[in-house]
């Protein structure tokens, strides 16, 4: 039988805070979020320990006490990764791993390593390529997935010499011109798809929210779709859209995307920031929260903090209704208790399990009240001969009657929102001229 000793991928992770850092965060939450991310990259976690910080060395962060009892522990188990749930120089990630001669990985190599596993389509595996590059040029090594490939799994230790640093530096400064061409060319069809679905007035609502939260399994339950659920951070990368059906017969596009986390990188910010900032164009943003987990309130501010760096400086924010997900997971008792907070808030967030279903249609309720909110029903005469300001009605709006008038023409009774009644206004002009409303 293996055990965790003979693991080729063991790691011992450390949580470090300071007196100052555990005022904003729970040490032991922190180490366990960094466990679910080093599970997330398929470590085989041997050992796990927050470690009290009293005074930053600059060289190493930690001084030489914890790092002999690191050392031990590394010892111990035969790990040769050590996962650093902090961020770390470059300096101090090359000296750790010289003094414990392991691979050291900080929070955001962990998460860049993550990211990469997970990339499926060819526009994510650009992003996550450019956002390693930036990191990797950072530190002038590769991280160590990249040399277990060109060396075979060894010798990963021994660093590149500086030679090999010069060039690589060059080849990873040409890669990132060839791969941000690459992915201007992706973003140019991603805007026009977008052009065609405003022009086509659908609405968006984008799903966001703390990495296993619940938006796939939100997503799936609306849409049918059959995105990866994971018990796992960051199962989602690459983002979806589908359409989804809501009451009254009108229609949204949903999208599904990649999680938030505390202290996402710098680095896979900007990478990511194509797909992100769709988000913030979106008509409708659904903040799906877990509400059953004890750091939800920490969660919420952290997703709360991605999208303000995400918004344009003079753009205008899109609706936000939160969603507490995994009511099914509370307490009767919990649950009528969050129910009474919930209505005394001025935008209500809606309560839901997307798991069982409860709570979703009263969700889709409140999507199509908010995206079609000021509604205004019309009566119209349409010509015979020419069926466009019919057909643009069936899709934009309700009809919801339609009967014969004089010289055959129709005259329909529809249903249209504030914007689709502004669109139609502006592409049939003479046919708005005499309506009776
Ligand atoms: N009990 C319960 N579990 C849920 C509910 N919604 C989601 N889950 C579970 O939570 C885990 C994460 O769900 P996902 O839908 O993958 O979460 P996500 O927000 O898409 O996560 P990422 O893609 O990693 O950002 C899975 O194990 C789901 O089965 C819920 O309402 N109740
Ligand atoms: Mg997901």
């Amino acid at each position: 039988m293996k055990t965790v000793q003979d693991a080729p991928n063991g790691a011992i992770i450390v949580h470090p805070f300071t007196r100052l850092s555990q005022r904003s965060h729970d040490p032991e939450a922190a180490l366990s979020e960094a466990i679910g991310l080093s599970c997330a990259l398929n470590l085989v976690v041997c050992d796990a320990l927050c470690l009290n910080v009293k005074k930053v060395i600059p060289a190493t962060f930690i001084g030489g006490g914890a790092i002999e009892n690191l050392a031990e522990r590394l010892g111990k188990y035969n790990a040769k990764i050590l996962v650093f749930d902090g961020q770390l120089t470059p300096v101090q990630q090359r000296n750790l791993e010289e003094r414990l001669q392991v691979k050291v990985l900080d929070r955001t190599g962990l998460i860049l390593e993550i990211f990469s596993l997970r990339a499926k389509t060819k526009e994510g595996r650009l992003q996550v390529e450019l956002a390693r590059i930036a990191y990797e040029r950072s530190r002038l090594v590769r991280t160590w997935t990249h040399l277990e490939r060109q060396r075979g799994g060894k010798g990963f230790l021994a660093g590149p010499g500086e030679r090999q640093i010069e060039s690589d530096r060059r080849e990873l400064a040409d890669e990132a011109i060839v791969l941000g061409r690459r992915l201007d060319k992706i973003k140019r069809t991603r805007s026009l798809h977008r052009k065609a679905r405003i022009k086509r007035h659908v609405p968006m609502v984008a799903l966001v929210g703390y990495t296993n939260a619940g938006k796939s399994t939100l997503f799936n339950r609306l849409t049918d779709a059959d995105v990866l659920v994971k018990d796992m951070l960051f199962a989602t990368l690459d983002p979806t859209i589908r359409d989804v059906q809501l009451p009254g017969r009108t229609k949204a596009v949903l999208s599904d995307t990649v999680g938030f986390i505390s202290n996402l990188p710098t680095e896979l910010i900007a990478a990511f920031r194509a797909t992100l900032e769709e988000v913030t164009q979106a008509d409708l943003v659904l903040h799906v929260r877990d509400i059953a987990c004890l750091q939800s309130e920490k969660q919420k501010h952290d997703v709360e903090e991605v999208l303000k760096q995400l918004h344009p400086a003079n753009g205008k924010m899109p609706t936000m209704v939160e969603v507490w997900n995994k009511m099914d997971l509370l307490t009767e008792e919990n649950q009528n208790f969050l129910r009474e907070r919930a209505a005394k808030l001025s935008v209500p967030p809606i309560l839901i399990s997307a798991e069982t279903g409860e709570g979703t249609q009263n969700l889709l309720e409140r999507v199509a009240s908010i995206l079609h909110g000021d509604q205004q029903t019309i009566i119209i005469t349409l010509p015979a001969k020419d069926s466009s300001a019919l057909n643009w009605l069936h899709q934009h709006g309700r009809i919801v009657r339609c009967d014969a008038a004089k010289n055959q023409d129709l005259e329909c009774e529809v249903t249209l929102d504030v914007a689709a009644m502004g669109r139609f206004q502006a592409q049939f002009p003479e046919l708005m001229a005499g309506i009776a409303s």
